[in-house]
């Protein structure tokens, strides 16, 4: 970075910067989770495939709902956004049933106050999408919530407002994506509120970071579906024993560069845009 800018908050994977009262800076980072923890060894160029996918779909998406970027910068990594009041709630939307959707069907026959039908197996396609907000609880943990708790965040107008856009960015993104082969099986979307009072889409969006990606080849309902991009890391990780607490094990190279291959080949599946050239010309994504 060559200007001033004050640190304003770190995730995971990634750095959020002010660079003034209106703009923010996001630096997506090369680390990868597994079982959340963030490991030792990096994924080259992740960071630019995430945030890659991210410009794509905000181009793609414009007519649906305005979003946050306002610059894509030269490194492929980092964006310049615009800063918002950002809603309480993870935007969750579900297709498949997978990960704490499938735990809390089986538990209780409902996600997030949705009564689904009898009988569903792991990773079965659900009759119709579903909203399924969350929360990030004390912890650091999402927590699922239903409509009554979330309403209580952000009032009913606002919560109908961003269940109908999230189910329709994952109507519209998810029928793209199983055309070239991708199962988009569930996203977390994140909103913000302009100084007009619009919602405004935040965040990164439809990153395989904040969604369930699956090969649509061989995809198999009635048990857990291989991750399209970090099933090699954690099949490796299985094979160890390790209790998937910090600190995580490194990755030895023929993993490193098979998951590398797959965050790439998504990318170019998903956009059309070879990857080589988004490095050359990140704008490449947007046109
Ligand atoms: C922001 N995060 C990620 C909400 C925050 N455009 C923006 N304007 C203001 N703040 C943010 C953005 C963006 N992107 C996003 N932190 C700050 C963390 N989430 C977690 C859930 O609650």
């Amino acid at each position: 970075m060559s200007e001033t800018a004050s640190h304003v908050a770190s995730g995971k994977v990634r750095e959020i910067y002010a660079l003034d009262d209106e703009r923010l800076l996001l630096v997506t980072s090369d680390r990868i989770s597994t079982f959340d923890v963030v490991l030792p060894t990096e994924i080259p160029d992740k960071g630019r495939v995430l945030t890659g996918l991210s410009a794509f779909w905000f181009a793609q998406t414009e007519s649906i709902v305005p979003n946050h970027l306002i610059a894509l910068r030269e490194d492929g990594r980092s964006t310049e956004c615009r800063r918002l009041e950002m809603l309480p709630i993870e935007c969750v939307v579900r297709g498949y049933l997978a990960g704490s959707g499938w735990k809390d069907y089986l538990a209780t026959g409902e996600v997030c106050g949705h009564r689904l039908p009898e009988g569903l197996s792991e990773s079965e396609r659900l009759p119709e999408p579903i909203f399924t907000p969350a929360t990030k609880a004390q912890t650091g943990h999402d927590e699922n919530i239903d409509r009554a708790a979330a309403v209580e965040l952000v009032g009913e107008e606002r919560f109908d407002e961003a269940e109908r856009l999230t189910l329709e960015l994952y109507s519209y993104v998810a029928g793209r994506a199983l055309e070239h082969g991708i199962i988009l099986a569930d996203t977390k979307l994140e909103f913000g509120v302009d100084p007009e009072g619009r919602l405004v889409l935040a965040d990164e969006a439809f990153t395989p970071d904040s969604s369930r990606f699956w090969p649509a080849d061989g995809y198999e309902p009635g048990t857990s579906q291989p991750s399209y991009d970090k099933q090699f890391v954690r099949d490796y990780c299985e094979t160890l024993g390790w209790d998937k607490t910090y600190p995580g094990p490194e990755l030895p190279a023929d993993v490193v560069d098979g998951t590398r291959a797959r965050y790439i080949e998504a990318f170019e599946r998903l956009t059309g845009v070879d990857f080589a050239e988004y490095l050359a010309d990140p704008a490449s994504v947007q046109a």
